[in-house]
C-alpha cells in the first residue's frame, strides 16, 4: 500500500495512507538511498510502499509495517548537521516551497544563515519565502535592520513578508492573517529557521489552535531550546476549498543551527546567489571564482554597493565548505 509519511520521528514514522488511515512504519536497518548518505533515509513528505508483516508469538498476533520503497523525490532540502559532520540530514521530501522564519533579533539569525539556506534552495530549484518574525519585540534600530534587509532580500528576487506571529495567535487581525493564508494555501511548506524564531507558534497561529507545542527563548542565551524534535506536516483544514484543502500542507521542524551545504561544486555556487551570478557574466574571465582575479565584475560590483557585502561573504564561506570537504 501506498502513503504520505507525515511525521518522522527518528526511529519510526507516521504515514498516512492512501485510504486515509494513519499507520506507524519502521524501516530496516540496512534501507538506503542510493547516492545519498544521510541520517534519514526517509523524510517527511515522502510516497512510500508500506508492506505488512505479521507474526505471531504464542497466541498473539503482532503487526509491523515496513516502508519497503521510497517513490522517486520530486526534489527535497538536504543539510549537512554541522560543518564537519559527513552525515546529511534530509529536511522535508517533495516540497512546493520553503518559508524560511527568521529573526532580526531573540535570538538573531544570521545572513550566512539565511543565504546558506536559500542557496540549497536553488540548487534544489524550490521557492523559498523570507518570513521576518517578531517585528513586536524590535527597536528602532532593529526595524530599520529589518527594512533593510527585506529591501535586499526583495531586491534578489525573494518574496518577505514581516509578522509578529504572537500577536497573530492572540489576536483577531483576520486581514493579516488571510494575507499570510493565501501565501500557504494549495501548496505544501516546508517551516525552517532557527529553534526559537517561532515557526511553531505562526503554524499554531494559521490554524487558530494549538497543534504543537512551542517553548521559551533562554534567558540567559536569547536562543530557542529546540522544543519541537520531530519534523511533522500539518493539513490546512481551514482553506477554502476541498481541493485546496487537500494541497495545503505545512510541515513543522525542529530548529537547526547552522546550515551546511551538500555537494556544491566550485563552480557552480554562483549560480545559486542569483546576483553574483548575473554579474559574473561580466568577469574577465569565464572561470572567474570571483575570489582574486582581474577584472572581477563581482568584487567590482560588491566594492560599488551594489552587492551586498553580507552576500558575498556568504558566498566565499560556502566556496570554503567546497574546498574543504574537497580534502577530506
Ligand atoms: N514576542 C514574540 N514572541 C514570539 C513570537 N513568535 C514566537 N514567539 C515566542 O518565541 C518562543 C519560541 O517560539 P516557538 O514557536 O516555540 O519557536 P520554534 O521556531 O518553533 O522553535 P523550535 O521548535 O525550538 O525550533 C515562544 O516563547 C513564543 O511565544 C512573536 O512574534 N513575538
Ligand atoms: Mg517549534
Ligand atoms: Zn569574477
Amino acid at each position: 500500500m501506498r502513503g504520505l509519511v507525515i511525521k518522522s520521528t527518528g526511529s519510526s514514522y507516521i504515514v498516512r495512507m492512501d485510504d486515509g488511515t494513519n499507520v506507524e512504519c519502521h524501516i530496516k536497518g540496512n534501507f538506503r538511498i542510493r547516492g545519498i548518505r544521510s541520517t534519514n533515509p526517509v523524510a517527511v513528505g515522502d510516497y512510500v510502499i508500506v508492506e505488512s508483516q505479521k507474526s505471531k508469538v504464542e497466541s498473539t498476533v503482532t503487526v509491523t509495517n515496513w516502508i519497503t520503497e521510497i517513490e522517486d523525490r520530486k526534489n527535497y532540502i538536504i543539510r549537512k548537521s554541522t560543518n564537519l559532520s559527513k552525515e546529511s540530514h534530509i529536511l522535508a521530501a517533495n516540497v512546493d516551497q520553503v518559508a524560511l522564519i527568521v529573526t532580526v533579533n531573540h535570538p538573531v539569525t544570521s545572513t550566512t544563515f539565511i543565504d546558506r539556506f536559500l542557496a540549497t534552495c536553488e540548487a534544489y530549484r524550490v521557492r523559498a519565502i523570507l518570513i521576518f518574525n517578531k517585528i513586536d519585540l524590535l527597536t528602532e534600530d532593529e526595524l530599520a535592520q529589518l527594512a533593510e534587509l527585506r529591501a535586499l532580500y526583495e531586491s534578489i528576487g525573494y518574496p518577505t513578508i514581516e509578522i509578529s506571529a504572537i500577536s497573530l495567535q492572540n489576536s483577531e487581525v483576520r486581514s493579516q492573517k488571510s494575507d499570510l493564508f493565501s501565501l500557504f494555501e494549495g501548496k505544501t511548506t516546508l517551516l525552517s529557521g532557527n529553534s526559537g524564531v517561532g515557526k511553531s507558534t505562526l503554524l499554531n497561529a494559521l490554524f487558530g489552535k494549538e497543534m504543537t507545542r512551542t517553548g521559551k527563548i533562554s534567558d540567559a542565551h536569547d536562543k530557542g531550546m529546540h522544543t519541537t524534535t520531530f519534523s511533522e506536516m500539518y493539513f490546512l483544514e481551514e482553506a477554502k476549498s476541498q481541493e485546496l484543502r487537500a494541497k495545503s500542507r505545512i510541515i513543522d521542524t525542529p530548529g537547526i543551527k547552522g546550515f551546511g551545504t551538500i555537494d556544491f561544486q566550485k563552480d557552480e555556487v554562483s549560480h545559486y546567489f542569483r546576483e553574483i551570478f548575473a554579474a559574473g557574466r561580466d568577469c574577465r574571465f569565464g572561470n572567474c571564482t570571483h575570489t582574486n582575479e582581474p577584472g572581477c565584475a563581482v568584487i567590482e560590483a560588491v566594492e560599488h554597493g551594489e552587492i551586498a557585502i553580507s552576500r558575498y561573504e556568504s558566498y566565499l564561506s560556502i566556496l570554503g565548505d567546497c574546498s574543504e570537504s574537497k580534502y577530506r
